[in-house]
């Protein structure tokens, strides 16, 4: 198994996030990744690669987001200091935003403002994008080999023209894309982060080359709160080709095995030549910010059973904050998987 490292995940360290009124500290820390990296010398599942920043991922990653979304991100940091070049000493968050209700704003003529911009193409402040963000989301691709990619910042709750949930690049639907864009003619995605990964089924919503699967946190109560309910199941020519399978706060791992045994049983009747993981270990009992109750142990299960799929198979990192479990955790999948 080949392992995918993003050397530059570190630039992208964002220091707080919006949380109920107030300022907290970042989840979504470089030491996340730097504990896998850790657990991956005492385990060595595969070879650690630094991946070349392949054309064929800069293409499939324009035709995942939209044009003026990747000149925004690759020019967010710029527009960002010459706003206030004190701004400098500070990571960019949105606080306002163009709100998507009947009776709300336009949104045919996007101001020139930065701070309105950074509203218009994120869904939340919980993401705070800084001097090395875009060089880092850049970087974590990989989607064309039998790999995990350790890709940070994370990417899936990521939409075609939107940031948020700590996510900037959608790496897994960059991945599927890439493997379509290779002539695979079915990708299935099988997201199994505690949070609905909503900004991969958006991208896919409408086709039917691409199922995507969710298997996450119930959105009445768990982020990302608008989208991820069981009744969204595609459209147009998606339609059936979207499956969501959301779980109350508090589901242990056998409530949560016996649901993975229905993404996976949808995964095999698509009859897919490739699988994407968006892999999120903040399913684990231990993480501060969700609400799942699996054990270490639990993830070698997840490994195994990803491999009775006998799919060719790649892996996206997407959340977990338990930072000193998520090593453990996340090699125990690869254990699994490798068998
Ligand atoms: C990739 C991923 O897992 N993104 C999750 C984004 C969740 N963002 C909102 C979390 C808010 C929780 N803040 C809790 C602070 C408690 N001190
Ligand atoms: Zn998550």
């Amino acid at each position: 198994m080949k392992i995918f490292h993003n050397t530059l995940h570190a630039e992208h360290a964002g220091r707080q996030e919006m949380f109920r009124g107030r300022l907290v500290d970042c989840h979504e820390v470089p030491d996340r990744l730097r504990f896998v990296l850790d657990e991956l010398q005492r385990r060595p599942v595969g070879p650690l690669l630094t991946p070349d920043a392949a054309l064929e991922v800069d293409a499939a990653m324009a035709r995942v987001h939209a044009p003026d979304y990747l000149a925004f991100l690759a020019s967010a940091w710029h527009d960002w200091v010459a706003l206030d070049p004190s701004n400098a000493e500070r990571d960019a968050l949105p606080s306002v935003w163009p709100l998507a209700s009947r009776h709300a704003f336009r949104t045919d003529a996007p101001p020139h403002n930065f701070a309105a911009r950074l509203g218009q193409y994120a869904f939340d402040s919980g993401t705070p994008l800084m001097a090395g963000s875009w060089a880092a989301a850049q970087a974590g691709l990989d989607g064309e080999r039998f790999a995990m990619a350790l890709t940070r910042p994370p990417g899936h709750h990521a939409g075609p023209d939107y940031m948020g949930g700590y996510c900037f690049i959608n790496n897994a639907a960059v991945a599927a894309q890439a493997l379509r864009d290779g002539g695979v003619q079915r990708v299935a995605v099988l997201d199994v982060d505690y949070h609905h990964g909503n900004g991969t089924q958006t991208c896919f919503y409408e086709r039917s080359d691409v199922l995507t699967v969710s298997l996450h946190g119930d959105p009445r109560t768990e982020y990302p709160f608008f989208l991820g309910h069981a009744d969204e199941r595609g459209h147009g020519a998606g339609e059936g080709f979207n499956l969501n399978l959301p779980l109350p706060r508090g589901t242990g791992f056998d409530v949560w095995w016996a649901t993975l045994q229905t993404a996976l049983q949808a995964v095999a009747d698509f009859a897919p030549q490739a699988l994407v993981v968006p892999l999120g270990l903040d399913t684990f009992e231990g993480d501060p910010i969700s609400g799942f109750k699996l054990r270490s142990a639990d993830y070698l299960q997840l490994g195994r059973a990803l491999a009775q799929l006998g799919l060719p198979t790649v892996l996206t990192f997407e959340g977990g904050y338990a930072v000193a479990d998520v090593g453990v955790n996340t090699v125990n999948v690869l254990e699994g998987l490798k068998g």
